[in-house]
């Protein structure tokens, strides 16, 4: 399946109750680009957090619990005024939620083996000119987030395709856009093996992106 079809085969099936999915790969598969602590603390407690944190929002509104998360997420204003639910319900949803979609997608796009997208590749050829210039773009646009978010490359509601960095944990659903790749630039993701120098992660990032 292509990446681009993402939505259909991986986010549509985020449904009440959450769990934390299982990686496809060891911790150790991404050494040395991302350390195996690096990848368990990451999967287990951080990704774990959100899960646990979200089915704990769910579980108090039953409303909420034939909705994918993604349509919660793309309709959250509206959502929260139909079943009156207050605005730190909202931020927990939106933390969260947007942090087991985003980890959940994160570990998806990765892997120790090339698998790679050629309908993504040849999309990103074409917007791009050269595969370079789209990972100079990302990566820049990664490298200069300031403090906690993700870098994401996104198809929005026109149809268009949008390269972007988003605060914390929010997700490219909350804006209408669907998420094609991300890059988690927190510094729970790189701190322990490269500690202040984040250019050289996202630089040695593109090594252990599957699709790509
Ligand atoms: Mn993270």
């Amino acid at each position: 399946m292509s990446i681009l079809n993402l939505h259909k085969e991986v986010f549509s099936k985020i449904k009440y109750p959450f769990s934390l999915p299982e990686l496809l790969y060891s911790y150790d598969a991404l050494e040395p680009y991302i350390d195996a602590k690096t990848m368990q603390i990451h999967h287990q407690k951080h990704h774990g957090g959100y899960v646990n944190g979200i089915n704990e929002v769910f579980s108090r509104y039953e409303q909420l619990q034939k909705y994918a998360l993604w349509e919660v997420l793309q309709n959250l204003d509206e959502i929260a005024e139909k079943f009156d639910i207050p605005a730190e319900d909202v931020e927990k949803i939106v933390n969260m939620g947007g942090g087991h979609l985003n980890h959940t997608f994160f570990w998806y796009i990765m892997g120790p083996n090339k698998e790679v997208d050629k309908e993504l590749e040849g999309l990103i050829k074409e917007l791009f000119g050269s595969m370079e210039e789209f990972k100079a773009v990302f990566s820049e646009i990664a490298t200069k987030h300031f403090g906690s978010g993700w870098a994401f490359f996104v198809i929005n509601q026109d149809g268009d395709y949008e390269l972007y960095s988003l605060l914390n944990q929010d997700n490219p659903y909350l804006l209408g856009d669907k998420p094609i790749i991300g890059l988690d630039v927190w510094e729970h993701a790189y701190y322990l093996k490269y500690q202040n120098r984040r250019a050289e992660y996202i630089r040695n990032w593109w090594n252990v992106l599957k699709v790509l």
